[in-house]
């Protein structure tokens, strides 16, 4: 198995997935707590492109980019598959994810900070896109399948977490039972699942930590202005 860290912020949707996933595999690892207004040297030295976390480092190897993390973590530890075996299964698995990360979370985030007309144009946006991930999930008990959850579900597995968050603190909905009930349903099973219950930072402390980046992200846009 060889060492294994992740240097990571426990408020952060992109390390919870890589934990999720390393714990579906019983891979046990150090968990490194990276304070982002301060960066580490660990980090910078790791991931100087980005700069960013999660960073999984196996023995002594970084790897950063989460969805390239599960992808190797998958390729390393190869018991409870992650990603289906067929090529094309596979292939539709990343475009999903990329989707859901470039449109459904950036969306998310976008109709989160916005504010009077900007903020209604990206929530349209997002439920547009919301309405991609509705069609994928209908007739399946998971994104993976009926049987258990894969690769997709831990890289949608912020919807039901942190997209709550979001909405309370940037005071919009996304996560509409009404319009997505396939996708609601969804949520709820998956956040259900005691490995994946287990591995959620504390609500007080993301809604803390949403507050505090929303008004962040507007001092910084107006800085920009
Ligand atoms: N695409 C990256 C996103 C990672 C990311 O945005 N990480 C945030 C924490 S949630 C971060 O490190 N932010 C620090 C910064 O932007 O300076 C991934 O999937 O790993």
């Amino acid at each position: 198995m060889g060492e294994v860290k992740v240097i990571g912020s426990s408020k952060s949707l992109f390390c919870t997935r890589v934990e999720w996933a390393l714990k579906f595999k019983g891979v046990e690892y150090e968990y490194l707590e990276e304070d982002l207004l301060n960066k580490s040297t660990l980090l910078l030295k790791h991931n100087p492109v980005h700069k960013k976390v999660p960073v999984l480092v196996h023995n002594d190897k970084p790897i950063a980019e989460s969805l390239v993390i599960l992808e190797y973590i998958d390729e390393t530890w190869k018991h409870n598959s992650l990603l289906p075996e067929d090529p094309y299964e596979r292939a539709m698995a990343r475009f999903w994810a990329k989707f859901a990360d470039e449109k459904c979370l950036m969306g998310a985030f976008m109709a989160f900070w916005k504010e009077g007309e900007e903020k209604e144009k990206a929530i349209e946006s997002a439920l547009e896109s919301f309405t991609f991930l509705e069609k994928q999930i209908q007739g399946k008990k998971f994104f993976s399948g009926d049987d258990n959850i894969g690769y997709l579900d831990l890289v949608m597995g912020w919807i039901p977490f942190w997209l709550n968050v979001m909405e309370e603190v940037g005071g919009m909905k996304l996560d509409d039972p009404q319009k997505f009930p396939s996708l609601h349903e969804w949520a709820q099973n998956f956040i259900e699942i005691p490995l994946i219950k287990d591995c959620l930072p504390p609500r007080d402390a993301l809604v803390n930590y949403f507050n505090f980046s929303v008004s962040y992200n507007r001092s910084m846009a107006a800085a920009k202005q």
